[in-house]
Formats: C-alpha cells, sequence, structure tokens
C-alpha cells in the first residue's frame, strides 16, 4: 500500500494565489506520483471569516476548479468537498476535547489573523480552526501533508494530538502524520510587502499574483513589485527581500536555481529581470487559467467529481470515526456498529 497524502485549501478567494500554487499545489500534483492523495476543498474553515453564501458556494467550486487545472487528476486522487464529509466536524468535536485551552491559544496565525478583523469579527470558530484542521488530516490516516510554512505550527498541533490519543486510547488509534515543507517555496512573499506573506486575502491586491487573474494585472503588479533602492541583482532576504522574492518565484517557475539567475542578470538593471519574469508569470499560469476556466464552465463535471470523491473519502472517514468513537467509550449508533 501506498503512503497517504491529505491537503486542502480553503475557499476564501475567487483566485488561489502564486504562493498557494508554489507552496502546496506543485507538491500535491508530484505526490500524486508516489502517493494515495486525498485533497480538499475546507469550506467549514472558510466559515470562519463570515462570507455571503453565494460567495462561499461560487469560491469553492472555483477552488476545486483549480487544483484540478493544476494537475490534480480525479482518476489518481479523491477530490472532494470537506462538508459533505460529516466525520469532519464530528472528530473536531472529539479532537476539542483532547486539546488544552493553552496549546490552542499558543497559534500564531490565530493571533495573526483575530489581530486583522478586530474582536468583533473574531469568532470562536477561527480560535477553533486548528482543531477542525488536525481532524481534517487524521481522519484519513494520513502520512504526509504538503503545506506551506504558515501552516507549520498547525501541523505540529495535529501531531502533537494524534500522539496524545495514541497514548490515551491505545496505539493505533491514529497515524501520526508528518509535514512536507519545500524549503525554496515554503513561503511565498506579498510584492508590494515583501517580508509578509502573500495571502488570498491580502489588503492590497497589487500584492499578490492570482491564478485566475488577467494576465495584463499579473504583469502590473510584478512590474511594480517593491525592490530597494540599489539595483543590484543578489539573493539575501535580510536585506533585499523583494528581489529575493522575485528571484524566488522566477527559480520556480523557470527551472533556473537562483544561482544561476543571479549570475546570468548580472550587470542588469531590476526593470529588466521584472520584465522577464512577468513574461514566465503569464506564460506558466495561462494554460493552468484557461483550464480551470473550462473546469468552471462545466458545473456538472465538476460536481460529479466532487461528489465521487466526497463518497470514497467517507468510506474511508467513517472507519477511523468508528474506531475512536469506540475507543473513547461512545455507545455505537445502529448504522455504525
Ligand atoms: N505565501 C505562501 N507561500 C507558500 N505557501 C503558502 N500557502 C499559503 N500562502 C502561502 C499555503 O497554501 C495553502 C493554503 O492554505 P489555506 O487556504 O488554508 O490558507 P492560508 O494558509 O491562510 O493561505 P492564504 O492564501 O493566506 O489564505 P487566507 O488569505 O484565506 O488566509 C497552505 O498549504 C498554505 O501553507
Amino acid at each position: 500500500m501506498k503512503p497517504r497524502v491529505f491537503s486542502a485549501m480553503q475557499p476564501t478567494s475567487d483566485s488561489l494565489q502564486l504562493g498557494n500554487y508554489l507552496g502546496a499545489l506543485v507538491q500535491w500534483v508530484k505526490l500524486q506520483d508516489t502517493h494515495e492523495a486525498i485533497y480538499s476543498v475546507v469550506d467549514l474553515h472558510a466559515l470562519t471569516v463570515t462570507p455571503e453564501p453565494e460567495t462561499l458556494r461560487r469560491r469553492t467550486r472555483v477552488t476545486a476548479a483549480q487544483y484540478l487545472a493544476a494537475g490534480v487528476d480525479p482518476e489518481r486522487s479523491l477530490v472532494f468537498v470537506q462538508s459533505h464529509v460529516p466525520e469532519h466536524a464530528e472528530l473536531a468535536w472529539l479532537l476539542s476535547t483532547y486539546t488544552g485551552m493553552g496549546e490552542a491559544g499558543r497559534m500564531t496565525q490565530f493571533k495573526d489573523k483575530s489581530a486583522k478583523v478586530g474582536e468583533a469579527g473574531t469568532n470562536v470558530g477561527l480560535f477553533t480552526y486548528p482543531i477542525l484542521m488536525a481532524a481534517d488530516i487524521l481522519l484519513y490516516d494520513t502520512d504526509l501533508v504538503p503545506v506551506g510554512e504558515d501552516q507549520r505550527q498547525h501541523l505540529e498541533l495535529s501531531r502533537d494530538l494524534a500522539e496524545r490519543l495514541n497514548t490515551r486510547l491505545g496505539e493505533g488509534s491514529v497515524v501520526v502524520p508528518d509535514a512536507h515543507i519545500v524549503k525554496a517555496v515554503a513561503k511565498i512573499y506579498d510584492l508590494q510587502e515583501p517580508t509578509k506573506k502573500m495571502s488570498k486575502t491580502a489588503t492590497s491586491p497589487k500584492g499578490t499574483i492570482e491564478i485566475l487573474q488577467d494576465p495584463k494585472q499579473v504583469a502590473k503588479n510584478i512590474k511594480s513589485a517593491a525592490t530597494d533602492s540599489d539595483s543590484v541583482i543578489a539573493f539575501d532576504r535580510e536585506a533585499k527581500p523583494g528581489i529575493s522574492n522575485l528571484l524566488t518565484i522566477y527559480s520556480a517557475l523557470d527551472g533556473r536555481s537562483v544561482e544561476q539567475l543571479v549570475a546570468d542578470y548580472e550587470g542588469k538593471m531590476y526593470g529588466h529581470l521584472k520584465v522577464d519574469l512577468a513574461d514566465v508569470v503569464v506564460e506558466y499560469l495561462t494554460p493552468i487559467r484557461d483550464n480551470a476556466m473550462e473546469w468552471i464552465e462545466s458545473p456538472e463535471r465538476l460536481d460529479s467529481v466532487l461528489e465521487e470523491g466526497a463518497a470514497k473519502a467517507r468510506g474511508i472517514a467513517g472507519q477511523t470515526l468508528a474506531r475512536l468513537y469506540d475507543r473513547v467509550g461512545l455507545v455505537p449508533a445502529a448504522g455504525r456498529r
């Protein structure tokens, strides 16, 4: 049996951004060759930012379409919507009874996100988000979770919970998952504020490269990326975060190493690199965007992939949940005996 990989993204925007793509989605596609792959659109997580109902519905499908367009193959991988598998919410409740208030309170993403929306916009779901994420992962006896750097701490919590369940409920209760974080692309930065990570919900749209964005806007954003006043093209994350971020993106898409790019651009201006990079990014994203549009314009085809994925996912998730319900001492319900 192949080891299992699980990962997911929230449908919080009309398009994924390049950080989601390089940090996670590229690895998802590669791992299909060596792993049994399960990928979800985690719409229950997106409820924590209280989206409009129609917006959430649209974004859920658009997010799935981008997975498929980027190369997730429904013949080889399960692709499904989180809310179609109710076991996620059920296991999250169980896990919440195994999570200390103190350890949940240490999650830095909660601190960042709650600071962004203020006290009035912060709900309990945002606080318990990492517990639902742990449920997403542990339900599938996941061996490996490909994510970007921002999810490392949440992954650690999932591992801690898995170990705790195995200690308290007996070995073999759940699989302890490992994070799969590819260092070179683990954190793609905002083009305007290159010390902050690129985000789907960034405050300035100019700082983001969206997968489904109009190519002219993509090129414009890259050409107006913030760089330092010095004009030497070199990689130095601390002293030259802007140009270093552009070199990281360039290298990831073009295949040349950062060192090679630095050598190739010796004596050239930042503007030169930005123009070339804009061409590289546009050329790279165009087929993905076109392919995503085809999926978006065939909602029945898309929904049938998601339906099939959910049915198979429920088969796995149901077994894990039944095992855990039994081990914690719940009386089995008729359908679960
Ligand atoms: N800038 C990034 N560089 C590398 N990887 C990144 N990821 C996100 N941003 C970068 C990875 O993409 C996946 C998306 O996870 P998510 O949708 O659950 O949300 P997130 O991590 O909070 O990503 P965003 O884009 O910043 O979304 P919003 O704006 O909704 O919060 C994860 O694997 C993440 O590590």
